[in-house]
């Protein structure tokens, strides 16, 4: 039984690729190329640095160290303002409830995020006290699909892997939650998170 439940956040508790992929567009657009959404969908899951490193391979464009971590601040910039306007209405259907339901029966609750603004999304969305661990990209080293990220969530939660369910719509998550040991649940199409134990559409489907 599951004792412990590591969530994603972009995909899984909200859709903030909407806004990762306005602002690696206008940056792309800054760079003069154009950057579609189904480019953006091989950024999911992926960290900032190895995200505008794919970003940069579809423009063509070569830039060294300094420069990449201008743009990315760049970037972040922008990101971080439209997130500013998020509020609890973003909460994808069903992860509010699901997760005050697992609460309730006791289960540990862990953020697994690759995400370095991970704090400031929770706290926007009203959320941040249902997670007894938050673990982000400001506290692991390897980017998803190696298992850092799940491992630390669940020793921060004080459970083995085994005993903690991963929660994850992107592949690599998928991948780093199995790779961990951990069960993993795949949250959207069953072709793309074929590795994962089960696969729903939304966590609505659990409540
Ligand atoms: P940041 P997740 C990931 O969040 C996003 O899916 C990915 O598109 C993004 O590049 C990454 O966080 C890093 O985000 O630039 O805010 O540090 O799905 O792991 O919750
Ligand atoms: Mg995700």
């Amino acid at each position: 039984t599951m004792k412990g439940a590591i969530f994603d956040l972009d995909g899984v508790i909200v859709d903030t690729a909407k806004y990762h992929y306005l602002a690696w567009q206008a940056l792309a657009k800054r760079l003069g190329f154009d950057f579609t959404e189904e480019d953006n969908e091989r950024l999911k899951g992926v960290s900032r640095m190895e995200s505008l490193r794919i970003l940069l391979e579809i423009g063509g464009i070569e830039a060294g160290e300094v420069e990449r971590l201008e743009m990315a601040e760049m970037k972040n910039r922008e990101y971080v303002s439209s997130i500013s306007k998020l509020d609890p209405s973003e909460i994808l259907p069903g992860a509010r409830e699901y997760l005050e339901l697992l609460r309730g029966r006791g289960v540990k609750i862990a953020l697994g995020s690759a995400s370095q603004n991970a704090a400031f999304i929770l706290s926007r969305l009203g959320i941040a006290r249902l997670f007894d661990a938050v673990i982000d990209g400001t506290k692991v080293s390897q980017a998803k699909p190696d298992p850092e990220v799940f491992l630390a969530a669940s020793e921060a939660l004080g459970l083995r892997p085994s005993e903690c369910v991963v929660f994850e719509d992107a592949a690599a998550g998928v991948q780093a939650g199995k790779a961990a040991g951990c069960k993993v649940v795949g949250i959207g199409s069953p072709d793309i998170l074929h590795q994962a134990d089960r696969v729903i559409a939304g966590l609505y489907e659990l409540i």
